[in-house]
């Protein structure tokens, strides 16, 4: 299951944030089908490398969704990309991109990297801060957004990203709609099964983040929705 065309259920691990072995062994052992090293703040070299080893103990695919560049370092099965596609500043649909293609382009394996279209749709989380996104976007809005992804910018990644608040599942739909190539990963705010199986009706991919921390055990249970779509 390394790739991300087979991805149902992952966790998001916030390397700045703290995990114990036995937590992060369950977690790993969970059956979900990938973990994704991440976050917005305090994201650096030696807490990525550090998650990274203790994740890699276990057979799960790991990946790392890039933040910044100091903490990109090799040894993952992926690294994802965010173009931020909702902000009004160039800077995060490319501008860090080609800095870091200035930098490290000639010793990249592209094989190893997908871009993702990212919606940040949660105007309190600290990601629509960072990139000023603009969180007012209604169903018709986002259905156009969808359009453009997948025919125009042609991406193979569409995120939806709630991060901290349970999102809508009708503007989830109208997104879902337009896509039929690109993949549909849905994150933010899952607290429970039910709202994994909710937002699966039209996620390709739930991503599970900040319960993980909170309550690990009905983090675990939103594994349950792996295999309730073909
Ligand atoms: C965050 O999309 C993920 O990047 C998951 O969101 O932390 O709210 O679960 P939560």
């Amino acid at each position: 299951m390394y790739e991300i065309n087979d991805w149902q259920h992952v966790f998001k691990l916030d390397p700045a944030k703290t995990i114990d072995d036995e937590s992060l062994q369950r977690l790993c052992e969970s059956g979900t089908d990938a973990i994704i090293v991440g976050g917005t703040d305090d994201v650096t070299m030696d807490n990525v490398l550090d998650l990274m080893a203790r994740v890699r103990r276990y057979t799960v695919p790991c990946a790392l969704e890039i933040s910044n560049l100091e903490s990109v370092i090799p040894g993952f099965d992926r690294y994802l990309v965010p173009t931020v596609l909702n902000s009004p500043n160039v800077q995060f649909h490319n501008g860090l991109l080609i800095e870091a293609l200035k930098a490290y382009g000639h010793m990249l394996n592209f094989e190893e990297f997908t871009m993702e279209g990212y919606i940040v749709l949660n105007p309190d989380s600290k990601v629509a801060k960072l990139t000023a996104a603009d969180t007012t976007l209604s169903g018709e809005d986002l259905y156009a957004y969808g359009q453009m992804i997948e025919h125009f910018y042609r991406l193979p990644v569409c995120y939806v990203e709630y991060s901290g608040t349970y999102g809508e599942v009708k503007k989830l739909a109208e997104l879902k709609s337009a896509l039929e190539n690109t993949r549909l990963i849905y994150g933010g705010g899952i607290e429970s099964l039910a709202q994994a199986e909710e937002m699966f009706q039209y996620a390709d991919t739930i991503v599970v983040g900040n319960i993980i921390y909170s309550d690990l055990k009905k983090a675990l249970e939103t594994v349950k929705i792996k295999g309730k779509k073909g």
